[in-house]
């Protein structure tokens, strides 16, 4: 096997490519080895160019051809698709194209627990640090959650905690978890995946290679690995499987013992219950104490930007989901919602091409009222013309939904889309729903 810890760099040709988060750290680990990459990026002036050191030649404005003959190696940012035209030749040429987590997984030697899935990534990984934390064990938590992996390299960690995405994984080959899960696969980047939701759900799967022991939803086949029979796999669910919740006792159960009754988690909804199983039995796979476990799960109140009470005045609650970027989060957000009154729902931005059907059994109640905006605000408002307002903008969608919001209300940003057409990110777009609902909702 290749020790990959030795340094196999030295003397390649490397271009880096994207000049975001993971770019830049994948140039602060070559020069940390000695070795001084090549960056392009495609956009004519990416914001991080100020950041990037002075001894490093770069390429803007689009692919430069020629330093990808020239290189051994391609590190690939996740936005960046392999299909990409240069990038297929390069690969034909035999270039090696590998991204981030590759080199990062090529550094280590001690355990990775791994949590991919469509939705539900961020709140396991963060629920899964917690308990390690708890338990004495130092922790390294990274990846798409937003903490570029190889940052994590500076210091020593006991473990890794790893949210991956897609496609991170389209790009890793090293990886080996002690315990790796597919939350779910719901559609989602359909644009980037033309050949449909099976050739996403191939590139999430790739979590699996390797790893000791596969933690699956035993509601959603997709999220089991291919070869089943040669893998060790745990489940988790709704009244089934190993770990599971008790719809009827109301309680979450693990291996055929009680773990503790829902009434006492600061969450509610069934989506939230089975990423705390999910949590649990990764948890377990790393021999974390189960009385940790649950104490971090009881005390767990969720991150910002996930279905978060950011306003309860005059009756109203004002809530930023702006996380929920797929069809599955909003339905999760919509699904079993208690209201008195009526429910403002603000949808849109860019769908990625999604097929938005599904929301139609959500949004047909009486209760619910649709304010559309961005890209695809008009494709949104048209799955309930009567009951929508289309608008440019969100602030404008909020400004319009006020005069007509009463004690009893929930004003409700869960939008089922990505954010990057009008904001930097969907941190931003949570960011400005909470400000504007604190100035109209005051
Ligand atoms: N770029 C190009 N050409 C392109 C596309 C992008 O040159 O065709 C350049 C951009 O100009 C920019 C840079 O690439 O300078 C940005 O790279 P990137 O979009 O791959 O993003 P990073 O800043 O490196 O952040 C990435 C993840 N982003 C995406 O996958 C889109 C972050 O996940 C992750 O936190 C970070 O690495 C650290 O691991 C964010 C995300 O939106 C949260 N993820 C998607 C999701 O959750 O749905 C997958
Ligand atoms: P991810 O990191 O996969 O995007 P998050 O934990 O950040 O996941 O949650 C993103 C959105 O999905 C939020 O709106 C959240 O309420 C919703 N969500 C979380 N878990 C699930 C699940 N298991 N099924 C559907 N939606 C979920």
């Amino acid at each position: 096997m290749t020790d990959y810890r030795s340094n196999q760099y030295q003397g390649k040709k490397i271009v880096i490519i994207g000049l975001g988060l993971t770019g830049l750290s994948c140039v602060y680990f070559f020069l940390s080895r000695g070795i001084i990459p090549r960056v392009m990026d495609t956009r004519s002036s990416p914001e991080n160019l100020k950041k990037l050191p002075n001894n490093i030649q770069y390429y803007l404005g689009g692919l430069n051809r020629e330093w990808l003959r020239e290189s051994n190696l391609i590190v690939v940012s996740p936005s960046i698709a392999l299909s990409t035209p240069e990038l297929h030749q390069a690969s034909i040429n035999g270039t090696e194209i590998v991204g981030d987590i590759e080199l990062f997984c090529r550094e280590i030697n001690v355990p990775v627990i791994a949590i991919t899935g469509s939705n539900g990534k961020s709140m396991v990984t963060s629920l899964v640090s917690h308990m390690a934390k708890k338990s004495g064990i130092s922790v390294g938590v990274g990846g798409n959650i937003g903490i570029p992996v190889l940052s994590l390299l500076h210091h020593k960690y006991q473990m890794y905690i790893l949210e991956l995405s897609s496609f991170q994984l389209e790009t890793t080959f090293n990886l080996q978890a002690l315990s790796a899960t597919v939350l779910n696969v719901t559609e989602d980047h359909m644009d980037r995946y033309p050949l449909g939701l099976q050739q996403y759900r191939e590139a999430k799967l790739r979590i699996y290679h390797n790893t000791l022991t596969c933690i699956i939803n035993s509601q959603d086949l997709l999220t089991l690995p291919l070869n089943m029979s040669s893998k060790t796999c745990t489940s988790f669910g709704v009244d089934v499987g190993d770990y599971y919740f008790d719809t009827y006792q109301r309680v979450l159960m693990g291996k055929g013992e009680v773990l503790l009754d829902v009434a006492s988690l600061n969450m509610t909804g069934q989506h939230n219950y089975t990423n705390a199983l999910a949590a649990l039995a990764l948890a377990d796979s790393a021999g974390i104490a189960r009385n940790v476990s649950l104490h971090v799960l009881k005390n767990y109140s969720g991150l910002v930007h996930r279905f978060q009470l950011v306003l309860f005045n005059k009756g109203v609650k004002w809530i930023n989901d702006s996380k929920a970027t797929n069809v599955a989060s909003t339905a999760a957000a919509l699904n079993g919602l208690t209201v008195k009154g009526i429910v403002h729902l603000l949808l849109g931005g860019d769908s990625k091409s999604a097929d938005f059907s599904p929301l139609k059994r959500y949004i047909s109640a009486d209760n619910i009222r649709l304010y559309c905006f961005g890209t695809d605000g008009q494709k949104l408002s048209l799955l309930q013309p009567n009951k929508s307002i289309c608008t440019v903008t969100m602030e404008e969608s909020m400004r319009q939904l006020v005069p007509y919001v009463k004690s009893g209300d929930i004003v409700l940003l869960s939008p089922a889309c990505a954010s990057i057409d009008q904001f930097k990110n969907f941190e931003q777009r949570g960011n400005v729903f909470t400000q504007l609902a604190k100035e109209l909702g005051a």
